[in-house]
């Protein structure tokens, strides 16, 4: 299949069960978290969860769910990350940050609304219903709690900040990266297959995958942000620089961090082999996250 055809129906199919999940009762509250949650994103954990049932011989209805909790999750983060007191950006995903369009108040009662609701949902009816077994679904909690903790997500964005105007090194960036970025990228490839008994070696491999799509989604972030238009990423290019940030290209240089890019590429499809025909989707999914331009 087109990847650019599979990217845009899986990403209508998720923004269509977005919008069922999210509250629609005109608050101002409801309004800031429908603002943030439906804001044009690329979805690309929400179909990875899909692409990684797949690749295990499983069907998208039954992770649909725990997609779309992982989208708001993450779309929390992206809240919580633009703040005055953290990024202090104005534009995301093509639109004001949703302090500048609300307030910081709301922004961040929106971002915590949007992170209960996705436990909500993960432990709603729906999510029971079709999970293989509730013990699996336990299991998926569990591993979103932990990829966004306290050695998860949360650390990573704490190594960030602390990082910021100093010059670290290459394994300190890289431990940054895997808990800020890569640790639910992990956990959106893990749950897509945790729902259908996957073996072992299934499980291995596609963690092996998500390791290299996760460190390559960020050299490329890293790369986009010294050379993407504010048009095509929909935020300001240039932040890293800005805020002094070490970033891929600023400790290896440009070329030698395109490399490393490709090294993760081919990393990441050589983990796929295992499953045949049935990894397509993640390999394209692979390709997309190296030559995306937003
Ligand atoms: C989640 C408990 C919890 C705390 C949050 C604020 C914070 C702590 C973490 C922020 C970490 C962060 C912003 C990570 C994501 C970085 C990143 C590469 C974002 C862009 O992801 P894309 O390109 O964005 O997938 P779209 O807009 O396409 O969804």
């Amino acid at each position: 299949m087109d990847i650019k055809a599979y990217l845009s129906e899986k990403k209508s199919l998720i923004d269509a069960q977005l919008k069922g999940f999210l509250p629609s009762d005109g608050s101002v509250l409801s309004e800031a978290m429908r603002y943030s949650a439906l804001a044009p994103g690329k979805r690309i954990r929400a179909i990875l969860t899909i692409a990684s049932a797949q690749a295990v011989g499983g069907d998208e209805q039954t992770v649909v769910p725990v997609a779309c909790s992982i989208e708001l999750i993450h779309t929390f983060s992206l809240i919580h990350d633009d703040l005055p007191a953290m990024d202090n950006d104005d534009l995301r995903r093509g639109l004001p940050t949703s302090h500048k369009k609300f307030g910081e108040a709301t922004a961040i009662l929106a971002a915590d609304a949007l992170f209960a609701l996705a436990f909500e949902i993960l432990s709603g009816e729906k999510a029971r219903k079709s999970a293989k077994s509730e013990g699996a679904l336990l299991e998926i909690v569990n591993r979103i709690s932990s990829s966004i903790g306290a050695f998860g997500m949360c650390s990573g964005q704490s190594l960030d900040m602390l990082s910021e105007g100093k010059k670290i090194t290459l394994e300190e960036l890289k431990l940054l990266h895997k808990r800020k970025t890569g640790d639910l990228i992990s956990a959106s490839v893990f749950c897509g297959a945790r729902m259908f008994g996957p073996s072992h070696e299934q499980i291995s491999k596609l963690e092996e995958y998500a390791s290299h799509i996760g460190l390559a989604f960020q050299i490329k972030d890293d790369i986009l942000d010294l050379s993407g238009t504010a048009l095509d990423l929909g935020k300001n290019p240039g932040s890293d620089v800005k805020k002094n940030k070490s970033t891929f290209p600023s400790l290896l240089g440009m070329e030698r961090s395109m490399d490393m890019l490709e090294s993760e590429r081919s990393s990441a499809l050589k983990a796929l082999a295992v499953f045949g025909n049935k990894a397509e989707l993640l390999k394209d999914l692979a390709d997309y996250i190296v030559d995306r331009n937003r």
